[in-house]
């Protein structure tokens, strides 16, 4: 097995409007995780995001209008596919996850040999960011619900803070959810028979800017649009991605 230490590594951070953060995340992945090249996706953003990442030291990427959430992590993944990196985790630019976890990330991608590690807030007890009441018993149904269906124990299905390997990033740089992604990319791995696995973290709570699911009517549009997609996704044609596939889409792309 290669060491992950010698493979080539993008953190991916999807960032809207996040001036008053994202300086700080770049800064902070640079210095707790020196090995990762930092991609910071401005989603088409009205506000200074681009610059203040690109002065950080970030590699910007800006879309030309707001894909949201879902297309600006896809676009990550597919500048990660097409250049050739073999692992890529997912930051946000609101600053709630702690770079210094990836290690703990990589070391449980290492030992369990998964194609995904998710950092879960629900795994330990001291968490600073628990998410409202409305929304942890949306986070609830869902965990109970993807638990179920993809038999394992998922705690925190709506978590971004993710880790994927070369397969993963594969598959989501060729589909991935468009709003509210991180729930129905749970499945996408379960249906494209690839392992995942979640580990404790701390998350906080935003350090600025807003967010995208806050307001009655957004949790509200946010519930029903994520468990229609769980129930359509039951009745989605099954793929596999066997071994050597993502270097076989490489060469058909000529990468
Ligand atoms: N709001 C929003 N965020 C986007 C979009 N595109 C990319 N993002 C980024 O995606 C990340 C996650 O979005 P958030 O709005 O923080 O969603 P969340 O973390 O589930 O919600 P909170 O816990 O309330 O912060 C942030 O870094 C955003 O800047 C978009 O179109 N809308
Ligand atoms: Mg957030």
């Amino acid at each position: 097995m290669r060491l992950i230490s010698n493979l080539r590594k993008l953190a991916v951070v999807p960032a809207y409007n996040e001036a008053a953060c994202v300086g700080d995340v770049v800064r902070k992945l640079r210095a707790n995780a020196p090995a990762y090249d930092v991609l910071v996706v401005d989603d088409g953003s009205t506000d200074a995001t681009a610059r203040i990442a690109e002065d950080a030291g970030a590699c910007v990427l800006r879309v030309p209008f707001n894909l949201g959430i879902g297309g600006a992590v896809q676009a990550g993944f597919r500048f990660a596919l097409e250049n050739g990196y073999d692992f890529a985790v997912q930051v946000d630019g609101d600053g709630q996850h702690d770079p210094a976890e990836i290690d703990k990330l990589e070391d449980t991608m290492r030992d369990r040999e998964v194609d995904m590690v998710c950092g879960s807030r629900f795994l330990t007890d001291d968490y600073q960011y628990p998410a409202p009441v409305s929304r942890r018993t949306g986070i609830h149904l869902f965990a109970f619900l993807l638990s179920r269906i993809v038999g394992q124990r998922v705690s925190d299905p709506t978590s971004g803070f993710r880790l994927i390997n070369r397969r993963g990033i594969s598959v989501f740089a060729r589909d991935y959810p468009h709003d509210y992604p991180e729930v129905e990319a749970v499945l996408m791995v379960h249906w494209h028979r690839l392992r995942m696995c979640e580990v404790p973290v701390r998350m906080y709570t935003r350090h600025g800017g807003q967010s995208s699911i806050g307001g009655s009517g957004k949790s509200a549009y946010y519930m029903v649009k994520v468990l229609l997609a769980i129930f359509v996704g039951l009745f989605r044609r099954r793929h596999t991605v066997e071994p050597g596939e993502d270097a076989a889409v490489a060469a058909a792309q000529g990468i």
